[in-house]
């Protein structure tokens, strides 16, 4: 795919006139955006035939990764690196006197997911490619992605996300590949001329599914895998039936909205549908593609790998059995044999609330024949595990059918042959608490797959003035093993790299600052610690303990305007689901502090909390290369890992961490001294529990510090939030902080002086910095994805390539 800076101006110029009649001089930057993609597009193309065509002729296995969510963020830029075109297209740009950034700017985020488990999928997405193996995305379509976040009088608002508006210059729509998806009606199962039973239909609903491709590039391998979105469409045959627009509408809303909800289930019929819709359309088209190899059906398990990403594609697995009954004729157990080896599970979350359950009632309704084969894996299931338990108990506390709901993360178990966690406690307590029944029924099935990042977006693309240090200083080979970036370990005591590094930093706080003026209207000085947390709002991720922190600086520097305070920056970035009231009250709290600290002033600029609006994948790309200081402060054991610690420990920032998810294997791969870890363990927050001996109102009544910060939210000192700030308090108070905010606080305060003076030693704040970015290749998702390949799907690398 290589051309030079001269072909690539021909092409272009080519390009634009023939799309909009236009020159260069005339063309707006949407025009020359949309002119770039569609070149870049007609250019991968044939890697995308080629590759295709090559894992078809060489039969290879091919895993499929089944994920609900999808977070890509901006596609242009990474494509162009991806396919080495990066630097000849931006000097081309640059000779016909435009700058790539504003074409960059113009492209929507793709933000068809929530936070880390659909940021995950995309990072999987770019290795898999990368690494050459045959690996390709099956989801939803989603018309408007995650809500655009607003706030207004401090309060989140949400905007639709009408990301489509603008066309989308990636997709390619594949009405041939289109399969029907049916839905309601009645069933009832008859013998065939051959005395099997098949199930016979009434008053189905049948919808099309019709198939959107995106092509995924490796990293200068010629390599272009697929991520396939489905859309839904009536059928031609069907349009007679739904005459009025209400009826319609019903239908196309099945793929209309990405449901910004991550943290409880909402008994939504859409949802359900939204979870059958993705998984029997994916299925069906890999049963189609499976055909075209002419191998017997019941080898299929030698060509196919699912993987099922958390709970909501695991219809999978009786869609699947669905398929290997009904539509190739396969036994009961012969079906149930190849699905095991077919599928695979991860599990991305321990709290109790996001575990997924759907009332039997509407399962039955929406999917007749689902539920048939739902009800026979749980009574098969049950009569397996009496003949192997003494204790029938464990039965009740696995099975998939009960209590009137079907559990879904027991019906994934029990599908599938592996069952991973994301980092090794969160894989651990899977094992010892959280599925502990299954771990004894299945101990061969439990495994732990460290979650990665896709190093290139979040490195190479995202910092480069960064990395233009670390070519000069340990050459380019991280850039193609992430693993070399250990080399930089040499020059820890080398004050030119040092400063290097810290100038790098600099610009990319600069950079920050100058975005925030723009935004947000603040001012923040690059000499302040630049202290960020970005996630979603959620009570267990615990923003709440790092507002009350600064609230207690904010107070400190009240108390003593005079005293010495060195300058910080906290800067949030967060969405809160929609329904999520405790998570908004938060957001306002933040927003009221801010408004409050930023226009006093008695704190002289000392102190300024910055909540940047909006946050996704584009502005992380600013907002993590200038961060000093990253905040992992989840409570020990709720984090089931964690990437944006990931993220800005390669970027150099120094992390702030309970021992929780994937902080563990930071402060590993680091080592004590170059983390700052505080707050109880996962084991004491299990006796907690255990022995029910809690008391957060005695943290409130001993240590005055605490009950300075917390009467602030209820006193007036903290204006316009009467409710909100009460509401905190009572959490906290009355309902004895669940997360124990109260309990940690003290030891975080702590860690937080001690960053500050470490920080005032430059030196030595410079040498931990560069020791986080030096042992962050060991998060790259490029290895995680092998891993999942080697021991899970059994998919291996593309051997015999050729480009073109
Ligand atoms: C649940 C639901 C429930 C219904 C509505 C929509 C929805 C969407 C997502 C979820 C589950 C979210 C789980 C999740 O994002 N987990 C995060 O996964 C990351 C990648 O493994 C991991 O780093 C984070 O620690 C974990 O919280």
């Amino acid at each position: 795919m290589k051309m030079t800076k001269e072909q690539f101006i021909t092409q272009f110029k080519k390009r634009l006139s023939e799309k909009y009649a236009m020159g260069v001089e005339d063309a707006s930057p949407t025009e020359l955006y949309n002119t770039l993609g569609s070149l870049m597009h007609s250019a991968y193309s044939s890697d995308r035939h080629h590759t295709w065509r090559q894992y078809l002729l060489n039969k290879q296995k091919q895993a499929y990764y089944f994920s609900i969510e999808f977070l890509p963020g901006k596609l242009m830029a990474s494509n162009l690196l991806n396919m080495d075109w990066l630097e000849t297209v931006e000097e081309g740009l640059a000779e016909l006197g435009i700058d790539l950034a504003d074409l960059t700017e113009v492209e929507q985020d793709m933000a068809l997911g929530n936070g880390g488990l659909g940021r995950l999928a995309s990072c999987f997405m770019d290795s898999i490619a990368s690494c050459g193996l045959p690996g390709n995305g099956n989801g939803i379509r989603y018309e408007y992605g995650l809500f655009k976040q607003k706030f207004i009088d401090g309060h989140q608002v949400e905007l639709p996300d009408d990301w489509l508006s603008t066309g989308n210059v990636w997709e390619v729509r594949k009405d041939s590949k289109a399969v029907d998806v049916c839905f309601y009606g009645q069933v009832h199962l008859e013998e065939d001329a051959n005395g099997k039973l098949k199930p016979v239909y009434k008053n189905q609903q049948v919808l099309r599914a019709v198939p959107y491709d995106t092509g995924m590039i490796g990293y200068k391998n010629n390599i272009v895998n697929n991520m396939r979105l489905w859309s839904v469409e009536i059928p031609n045959s069907e349009e007679s039936k739904y005459r009025s627009l209400e009826e319609r509408r019903t239908i196309e809303d099945l793929t209309a909205v990405l449901y910004p909800d991550d943290s409880n289930a909402k008994g939504q019929m859409t949802r359900l549908a939204q979870e059958y819709f993705f998984v029997s359309a994916g299925i069906q088209s890999i049963v189609r593609y499976y055909h075209t190899l002419k191998e017997p059906i019941h080898r299929i398990h030698e060509y196919v790998a699912i993987h099922i990403n958390d709970t909501h594609p695991a219809l999978c697995i009786p869609e699947f059995m669905r398929i290997m009954l009904d539509e190739e004729g396969m036994s009961w157990e012969e079906a149930w044999a190849v699905t095991l080896k077919v599928m695979s599970y991860t599990n991305h979350t321990i709290m109790a609330e996001a575990m997924e359950k759907w009332p039997i009632d509407m399962l039955k309704q929406l999917l007749p024949r689902i539920y048939q084969i739902i009800e026979e894996i749980d009574r098969r299931f049950v009569e397996e595990t009496e003949l192997k338990v003494h204790d029938r108990s464990i039965i009740d506390r696995t099975r998939i059918i009960n209590h009137n709901q079907v559990h879904m993360a027991h019906l994934a178990i029990i599908g599938s042959h592996s069952i991973n966690g994301v980092a090794k406690l969160h894989s651990e307590l899977l094992k010892t608490v959280v599925l502990h029944d299954f771990y004894s029924l299945y101990p061969a099935r439990f495994n732990n797959k460290t979650n990665g990042i896709a190093e290139r977006r979040w490195l190479q693309l995202a910092n480069r003035p960064l990395s233009s240090v670390l070519d000069k200083t340990i050459g380019t080979s991280w850039r193609d093993n992430p693993e070399d970036l250990q080399q930089l370990l040499n020059y820890q005591d080398d004050q030119k790299v040092l400063n290097a590094l810290a100038a790098a930093k600099r610009q990319n706080k600069e950079n920050l600052a100058a975005l925030i003026k723009k935004t947000q209207d603040i001012t923040v000085s690059p000499d302040a610690i630049f202290d960020v947390q970005i996630k979603r709002l959620h009570a267990y991720k615990r923003q709440l303990l790092n507002l009350m922190h600064i609230i207690k600086c904010y107070q400190d520097i009240k108390n003593n305007p005079d005293s010495e305070f060195y300058p910080r920056v906290f800067i949030f970035g967060a969405k809160a689901a929609p329904s999520y009231a405790y998570a908004k009250t938060i957001i306002k709290c933040i927003n009221e502090t801010a408004n409050l600290v930023n226009n006093d002033p008695d704190v002289k600029d000392r102190l300024k909390i910055v909540f940047l609006e909006n946050y996704n994948v584009s502005l992380a790309e600013v907002i993590i290369p200038a961060a000093d200081v990253s905040e992992q402060i989840s409570l020990a054991s709720k984090e089931a890992s964690g990437t944006s610690n990931m993220k800005l420990m390669l970027n150099g920032a120094v992390t702030i961490a309970t021992l929780d998810g994937a902080n563990i294997e930071i402060r590993d791969a680091v080592g004590e001294e170059n983390i700052n870890i505080f707050g109880i363990t996962e084991q004491e927050v299990y006796d907690y529990y255990e022995s029910n001996t809690y008391s957060a109102v005695s943290y409130f009544e001993k240590d005055p510090v605490i009950r300075r910060v917390l009467e602030a939210f209820i006193d007036g000192t903290i204006p316009n939030i009467q409710s909100e700030g009460r509401e905190v308090f009572d959490s906290l108070i009355r309902y004895n902080d669940e997360f124990f905010v109260l309990r940690d606080f003290e030891s975080y305060v702590k860690a937080q002086e001690k960053i500050t003076e470490c920080y005032k030693d430059k030196r030595k704040w410079q040498k931990i910095s560069l020791i986080n970015i030096a042992n962050a290749g060991v998060f790259s998702a490029d290895e995680t994805v092998k891993r999942y390949a080697d021991d899970i799907w059994q998919i291996e690398p593309v051997t015999e390539y050729s480009s073109k």
